[in-house]
Formats: structure tokens, sequence, C-alpha cells
């Protein structure tokens, strides 16, 4: 009966809410097909145990640097030991809050994903040790470090698996400066799709020529959480429904803060599965970076769109100007949460009586999309359900309105009185007079422009 209805739907042009309405009933029915489940593994049907948040960690300061700030997460402590920083990595199972009603059973390092980022400087010796509590085995890949090839931890190739319960050592001197990751290189389509990677920054011996103020790091990663599920799905090649900077969706991820007149560095890395154009309002931003290092200033490009590859690092640096702007994949679908793709277009389509009609069969559809999509976040926001552990496709509210984004997407916000080493959300930018776009008119035939015919 579920399929009929489905196809119905399909067969009728319904919008992409009253898919996800069927979705939702499908995947409630999974459990009476008549199939024997006592060997089935239920766990991505099973809501994860929610745990409250452990305090962030922390460990002793290196003078020689301004710490990075990686969004929404944190930074692992070492400790000095026979001439060597000292980290220690653990591959674990973990619960993560992609954004408000949307969370997994995830893998990650110490409790999160992504991991925390590695933090130290060129010249550095590292000694790491990487402890799999993981049922099946992992190593560690060092993206873009040069070192010996005994530890760049591709399993079988530069060593052996890191087995269940087992701890490894990595150990090596930092002969480069740069934002660089890590990730497994061991079932890697897997791990990576739940969520295991983590930034690695090395900074420059002697400081920078040009000096930064605050300094941001996250990586680019995408995942399908289907609706109604509580694991990620490590199958999906294209169709991803969450698109995160570091493991956070709109609204969920940190705002970019900076005080005015500031330097803002921004590293960048992809380890999904699809390239993003990263698109930052109110400046020119100039690409000064990569896996390579801070490149040399004559290398340095002014560009307001910069596409950070699959696998690469970028990094961008600006002068902080007072608002509040826009950060953003530029790939539409980038910037939304879940939705049903592959429906039949509603746009223009008058619905009002399909609505009785599918609503005979399911009583909580909705008629959407004849004329615009917006409409979805106000049905959303008004407290429409959805599938459950599903966030909702466009979200986010400001002083004048709902954003309607999702996924890839946060805010810089540059105020004039931010003291140093405050990273706090400020809240809504106070516009000076005048400066906001207004409306001059209701009236839809108002002034006289050029158009062409229609
Ligand atoms: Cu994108």
């Amino acid at each position: 009966m579920i399929v009929d209805r489905r196809s119905l739907l399909l067969r009728t042009g319904a919008a992409a809410a009253a898919l996800v309405v069927a979705d939702r009933a499908a995947g409630q029915t999974h459990d009476m097909a008549g199939m024997d489940h006592s060997t089935m593994d239920h766990s991505a049907m099973q809501m994860p145990a929610t745990r409250p948040p452990a305090p962030t960690p922390t460990g002793p300061r290196d003078p020689r640097y301004t710490p990075v700030r990686t969004l929404n997460g944190w930074t692992l402590p070492w400790k000095m030991v026979d001439g060597a920083k000292e980290f220690h990595l653990v591959a674990e199972e973990i619960v993560h809050e992609f954004g408000p009603g949307s969370k997994a059973t995830c893998w990650g390092y110490n409790g999160s994903t992504p991991g925390p980022t590695i933090e130290a400087v060129e010249g550095d010796r590292v000694r790491i040790y990487v402890t799999n509590r993981l049922q099946e085995h992992t190593t560690v890949h060092w993206h873009g470090l040069i070192l010996p090839s005994g530890m760049d931890g591709v399993g079988g190739l530069n060593q052996p698996h890191i087995k269940p319960g087992e701890t490894f050592v990595y150990e090596f001197t930092l002969r480069q400066h740069g934002s660089h990751m890590y990730h497994p290189h061991a079932d890697e389509m897997t791990q990576m799709a739940f969520g295991m990677m983590g930034l690695f920054i090395i900074h420059p011996r002697g400081g920078e020529a040009v000096p930064i103020d605050r300094d941001y790091a996250f990586i680019l990663h995408n995942w399908a959480l289907h609706p109604g599920t509580w694991r990620p799905d490590p199958s999906v090649m294209v169709d991803f429904d969450l698109w995160t900077f570091n493991s956070k969706v709109f609204p969920a991820i940190d705002p970019i803060v900076a005080r005015t007149g500031d330097r803002v560095r921004i590293r960048m890395g992809n380890l999904s599965m699809w390239n993003h154009p990263i698109h930052l309002h109110g400046v020119e931003y100039v690409v000064t970076g990569s896996d390579g290092g801070r490149w040399p200033q004559s290398q340095w490009r002014r560009d307001v769109t910069s596409i950070v590859g699959v696998g690469q690092m970028r990094d961008i640096e600006f002068t902080a100007v007072p608002g509040d702007w826009a950060f953003h994949c530029h790939m539409a679908h980038h910037t939304m949460n879940a939705m049903g793709h592959g429906v039949p277009n509603p746009t223009g389509v008058d619905q009002d009586d399909l609505e009785a009609k599918v609503k005979a069969m399911l009583p909580g559809y909705m008629k959407m999309g004849r004329n615009g999509m917006a409409e979805h976040q106000e049905h959303t926001d008004g407290g429409h359900p959805g599938p459950p552990n599903t966030m909702a496709m466009m979200v986010g509210n400001g002083q004048f309105g709902n954003i309607e984004m999702g996924g890839m997407f946060t805010t810089v916000k540059v105020r004039d009185d931010l003291a140093r080493g405050d990273y706090r959300d400020p809240g809504f930018y106070q516009f000076p007079k005048g400066t906001v776009a207004r409306r001059v008119s209701t009236d839809p035939n108002f002034g006289a422009p050029v158009r062409r015919s229609i």
C-alpha cells in the first residue's frame, strides 16, 4: 500500500514535502514486510543516547604562534616528552549532533568529529599515539605532510593495520608549514563517511611576515543520513543530504567573529566527495595558501569565490569589514539540509484538488511549491512534522526574517568593539541608519522599468 501511495505522489507531481512524508511512512513499515529480521543489524534505526557535552580539554601553550580557532571544534593538548611534542588520538564511536534535531552514531577521534586539531610549529618533533577503540582496524594518514614513508599511514602499504584495541605510535619531524589534515587510510570510504578526519596545522618557524589576528579552520564534508535513521550511509556516492563545516550544518555552525580591521585567515580543507566553491560576501579576500603552505606573496590572488577541491586545503585572508556577512558554499544544494530529490516540479501547478485526494490516504500531506519553495521554512518552523531525526531543508532566522539556508552556511560577524580573543557570538549587526535596503512601494506596477516584451 505504501508503494502505491508513493507512486501516486510521484505520478501526480506532489512536492518535496510530500515525498518526505511518504518516505517516513515507508520507513515505519519496514518491519512489517514479513522478513526475518532476527539477524539484521538494527543500529541504523536506533536513536543514540545523548551525552552531556564534555568541557574542552586544554594543554600548554606554545608562545610562537596565535592558536587556530577550529570552528565548533577544539585543539588536542600535547606534552613535551624526550624532545618531542606528544599527542594521543583515540579512534572511537561517538554520538554527534549535526544541528538541532539531527544526531547520529558516528566515528571520530577523542570524542568528536572532526577529531581535535593538531597544532605545532615547523621543525617540531611530534610523537602521535593512535589507539583504536573501533571494532575494525584503522590507520592514520597525515594528509600533505612530508615524512618518512613508513609514517604515511596507508594500511598494508606503509604499515600493518592498527587492530581493535591496539595502539601504534607515529613519530616524525615537521619539515614544512601550512594547513593539513589527517584521516584514516584503512576502509577509508566507510571510516571517512562516518566522520573520521581532523586538521593538522603547522605554523611557520620564525612567525609570519603578514601577521594574522584571527585564524579559523574547518573541514568540508558530506553525509548521507537518510530520514529516520541514526547512522550515516557510507555507500552513497552523490546524493548526500547533510553538507558540513566541521561536521555541523547551519544554523549550528559557529559564526566567524572578528573586530573591524582584523586580518582574518580561514583555512578550509575538503574531505567530502564534491568540490565546493566557497564564497564570502563583503570583501575581496586573498587566497594565500594551501596544503603547500603559505604561498609566496607574488602568488596570492584576489577572489570572492574559490573552489576547495576534494582532498585540497585553501587558505583565504581578508581585512574584516563591519557587518553580518554570509559565508557559504555556492552550490545551492550544499546550503540546504535534507530534501527529497527527483520529485516532479510543482512550480505553477494548482494542487488544490490534489491535496484533498492525497490527504485521504496520507493525513499529514501538505501541498507545497506552487509559487517557489520559500514556504518550506514557514511550514517547518510552524511545527509541521518531518521525518524523525531529520533537519529541515531550510532553516535559520535573521533580524529581518527567515534566512532559508542550511548545510555549508555561516556568517562572518565583524564589530568595531570586540576585544582581542573574544570569539563570542555578538548577536545581530546594528545597521547604521539609512544603510539597509528598504521598501518604497507595494504596487507591482510601480515605476516604469525598461522591459523586453514577455
Ligand atoms: Cu559545496
